[in-house]
């Protein structure tokens, strides 16, 4: 009898076996879905099933403990100016300076510069007087600093300007009664019908005469009922042998008297 038995036990065992291995595989199948599979008239634990899918996340755990102190920062940017220092000590003595230029050697010098100076201001206004002398030999009429003088020509407004400028001087332009005076005599010297031109006009705005050089006239002599803007066309001004102003077209040739200072 024990052969036996231990045949049966051993045919039990595989017959077992073999359930068991069926079972897990068909428990394989189906191991998704809970740990203990109960399959046919045998019931034991299944093997662990897999890991089941996260689950919602949890309340906010609690604040954790003081983390160790972190590594040394980089280097921050630089900090605002700090008040002015204390004022240190007076410093060593310097080095001795090169010898200063003497007060009086100073004057000196500026003494002898004046001198110079004034010399070259006798010089000058020598030549002056003496150009003077012969402007007035030449017919021309003084009156305070200015010599009028003419050369005798006729010439338009624009060229008239030209020649005096040319010859260092400017376009007679009487400034006072005296100056008007030495201007008229200048006519009186080339016949009664001569006239002038004068450094004034109305060129820059229409009804504003002004001189030459842009400054507003200090001084008139107009003949009555002048300036009348005869035509719509008279920007210019003579003066007449009778001293008296009339403003005319600038086109016209009038007698170049230039005055110089
Ligand atoms: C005008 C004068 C004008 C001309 C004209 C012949 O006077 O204003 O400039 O000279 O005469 C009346
Ligand atoms: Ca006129």
């Amino acid at each position: 009898m024990k052969l036996i038995q231990l045949c049966s036990f051993l045919l039990y065992g595989l017959f077992l076996n073999a359930h068991t291995t069926t079972d897990n595989a068909r428990c394989e199948e189906v191991s998704n879905t809970c740990a203990v599979i109960s399959c046919g008239t045998h019931s034991h634990s299944g093997f662990p099933g897999r890991d089941g899918r996260d689950g919602k996340e949890g309340p906010k755990g609690e604040k954790g403990d003081k983390g160790a102190q972190g590594s040394r920062g980089i280097q921050g940017p630089p900090g605002k100016l700090g008040p002015p220092g204390v004022k240190g000590e007076k410093g060593s003595v310097g080095q001795k300076g090169e010898q200063g230029v003497s007060a009086t050697s100073e004057v000196d010098v500026v003494k002898e510069q004046l001198n110079a100076f004034k010399k070259e201001l006798e010089t000058f206004q020598a030549s002056l007087t003496k150009y003077k002398k012969i402007l007035l030999f030449h017919g021309g009429k003084q009156s305070g600093d200015k010599v009028f003088v003419t050369n005798g020509l006729e010439e338009n407004f624009e060229n008239a300007q030209k020649t005096c400028r040319e010859a260092g001087g400017a376009l007679a332009t009487p400034r006072s009664a005296a100056e008007n005076i030495a201007t008229q005599e200048i006519l009186h010297t080339k016949g009664e019908s001569s006239k002038a031109f004068l450094g004034i006009s109305d060129l820059q705005v229409e009804g504003i005469f002004r001189y030459i050089t842009g400054e507003k006239i200090i001084f008139t002599n107009w003949n009555l009922g002048e300036p009348n803007n005869s035509k719509d066309n008279e920007d210019c001004v003579e003066i007449q042998d009778n001293g008296k102003w009339n403003d005319i077209p600038c086109n016209l040739l009038r007698l170049v008297i230039c005055e110089f200072q």
